[in-house]
């Protein structure tokens, strides 16, 4: 029998026959377990496994391949790595300008996992009604940096509503990751996509603005209107998994899409004479900040390896 994985709750997983919502608790047979050492979590949700009855008890026996999954390493836990969700059709990187501050270059390492899986990527500028008068520039400017990359920007309010009806209607029919820092209102999302749906909203640390990390684990809820959700507790640090330094510019779709007109191949795009992607950055065509990050990237990488 098969069934998807909709909540790891530490202990125990729960799982459903989807398109069926009917849950139930699975525990993972012990040699699955020993798999993968320097993953953390051996099953993420959004598997597809295979289980069997034992008695009462339902058993998970093998876990199908996965299509895509979206995967980090704890900054400081350099050799571990822990699966976020897997067998995802969008990922949703929700981040607000403010209240948290946004950090660009911790979403650009987002986006360049979710590039290296090839998980299409929507980002979400959360909280709009808390900044919107103040800040429309930044607001501006922070589409302009994203849309010039080519990732849609949707903004929302889950207390004006606004974007939320857009979502709900790409959600149709599809595995959908809401991600992000702790705070920026991914689980407010969900439950204003579907009122129906109670997944644990916390509040904004007032000495720290920053989040307090309600969600604490994964799990996925079915949408009324059709699809899927699986709301994540708030990513901390964000470490890039499986990429070599050479590589980081083409998960960079801008990047990419310069970097053929470069004089030499393999270029960094650091130094080289006749590197297209700096002659766009100046030309205005890639934005700076994202430039930024791509550098970030690679001094990054020297620590880790
Ligand atoms: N003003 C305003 N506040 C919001 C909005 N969305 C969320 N919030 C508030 O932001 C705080 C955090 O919201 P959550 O939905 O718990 O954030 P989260 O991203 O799920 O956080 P973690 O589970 O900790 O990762 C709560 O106090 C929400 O009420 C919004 O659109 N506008
Ligand atoms: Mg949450
Ligand atoms: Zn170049």
């Amino acid at each position: 029998m098969y069934a998807t994985v909709v909540k790891n709750a530490g202990s125990h997983y729960l799982l459903s026959e989807l398109p069926k919502w009917e849950v139930f608790p699975a525990v993972l047979r012990g040699k699955i377990r020993l798999k993968g050492s320097s993953i953390t979590n051996p099953i993420a949700v959004g598997d597809k496994v295979k289980y069997e009855m034992e008695g009462d008890s339902a058993v998970i026996t093998e876990i199908l391949p996965r299509r895509n999954y979206v995967i980090r390493r704890s900054t400081n836990l350099s050799r571990q790595a822990h699966i976020i969700a897997a067998n995802v059709d969008m990922a949703y990187i929700v981040v607000s300008l403010f209240f948290p501050a946004i950090k660009l270059p911790f979403l650009d390492r987002i986006l360049v996992t979710c590039e290296l899986y090839g998980i299409p990527a929507t980002i979400v500028l959360s909280k709009t009604d808390m900044y919107r008068e103040l800040a429309q520039e930044d607001i501006d400017h922070f589409r302009a940096i994203y849309e010039k990359a080519g990732y849609p920007v949707i903004e929302t309010s889950v207390h004006t509503g606004e974007g939320i009806d857009r979502i709900r209607e790409a959600c149709k029919g599809k595995v959908n990751l809401f991600s992000g820092e702790s705070g920026v209102g991914k689980s407010s999302l969900i439950k204003a996509l579907d009122p129906s749906l109670n997944p644990k909203i916390g509040s904004i640390s007032v000495a720290h603005l920053q989040g307090k990390h309600t969600t604490s684990l994964y799990e996925m809820y079915p949408l009324a209107d059709g699809g899927y959700v699986i709301d994540s507790p708030g990513i901390r640090g964000f470490g890039l998994v499986d990429v070599e330094k050479e590589e980081i510019a083409r998960y960079f779709p801008e990047m990419l899409r310069a970097a053929a007109e470069c004089r030499f191949t393999p270029c960094t795009h650091t130094h080289e004479p006749g590197c297209a992607v700096k002659e766009a950055v100046d030309a205005g065509v890639i934005a700076p900040e994202r430039y930024n990050s791509y550098l970030g990237m690679l001094e990054e990488d020297k620590k880790f390896r």
